[in-house]
């Protein structure tokens, strides 16, 4: 049956409002990355990008138009394929109250502990866990160690790794990391080869994308790369020069 196999997104004339609400969120957006491609997705606070990201793995459904992966409609893989796909790192990071090892590998049990290992060190969070007073058995999450949010960031990347996926959608999870560790990160995600939305405040973590989608209160009020939008788009402009 469907798997992703390469990791190429399309959205067609998609427009989306949540179950509760006939307010749209999403108007009519259209774009499409290719497999292995950086998308970052900028945009103001409640802008919808975190209601963009929600269609991919269905967390929730487009009211009108289609996300195609691979060329076929989401709606038509088995969800659990779907899922098992892409790896989401949600806006918050969530962890359970057990060690980094069990953090890292939830969702994936099989995994080994040479993968999770490999996946925190991509993560760059491999250092911080050798200095806890358990290494990777130490116990996070409620009574567990405390954790900057940074680092249950980081942690919470490892977990999307560890999983190999097709395609990586971070929601702003990389906020609380310093430029250089943000940098070394997204040259150890690249090694990855997978498509990847990056929800970005920051400029410097655009440039680097192959393209950027500039959100406006649900319409995709530019699209192009870092000097395509300083040539087209005054929002962007104005965005670089805060
Ligand atoms: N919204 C809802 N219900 C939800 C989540 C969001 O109605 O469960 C609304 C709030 C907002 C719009 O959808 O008007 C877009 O929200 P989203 O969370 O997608 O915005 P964002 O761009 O991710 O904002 P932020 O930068 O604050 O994370
Ligand atoms: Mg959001």
């Amino acid at each position: 049956s469907l798997t992703i196999s390469k990791g190429a997104v399309e959205f067609k004339n998609v427009s989306f409002h949540y179950p509760e609400s006939d307010v749209p969120v999403l108007r009519d957006l259209s774009f499409s990355v290719q497999p292995g491609e950086t998308l970052a997705i900028l945009g103001s606070t409640g802008s919808g990008k975190t209601s963009l990201f929600q269609l991919v793995p269905r967390l929730y459904d487009v009211t009108e138009g289609e996300v195609l992966v691979d060329g076929k409609n989401v709606m038509n893989y088995p969800i659990e394929k779907l899922r098992k796909g892409i790896g989401v790192v949600p806006q918050e990071a969530v962890l359970f109250t057990g060690s980094i090892t069990e953090n890292i590998g939830w969702g994936k049990e099989d995994a080994t502990s040479d993968e999770i290992i490999s996946a925190a060190v991509d993560a760059q969070i491999h250092e911080t866990v050798e200095k806890l007073p358990n290494q990777y058995d130490t116990r996070v999450g409620q009574r567990g160690v405390n954790l900057s949010g940074g680092q249950k960031q980081r942690l919470s990347i490892a977990r999307a790794l560890v999983r190999k996926p097709k395609i990586l959608m971070l929601d702003d999870s990389t906020s609380a990391l310093d430029l250089k560790t943000e940098g070394k990160l997204l040259k150890a995600l690249r090694t990855y080869s997978c498509t990847t939305f990056i929800i970005t405040q920051k400029i410097s973590t655009a440039m680097e994308a192959d393209h950027i989608l500039l959100l406006d209160d649900g319409t995709v009020e530019a699209w192009g790369t870092h000097e395509e939008l300083l040539n087209t788009s005054p929002l962007y402009v104005k965005i670089v020069q805060s």
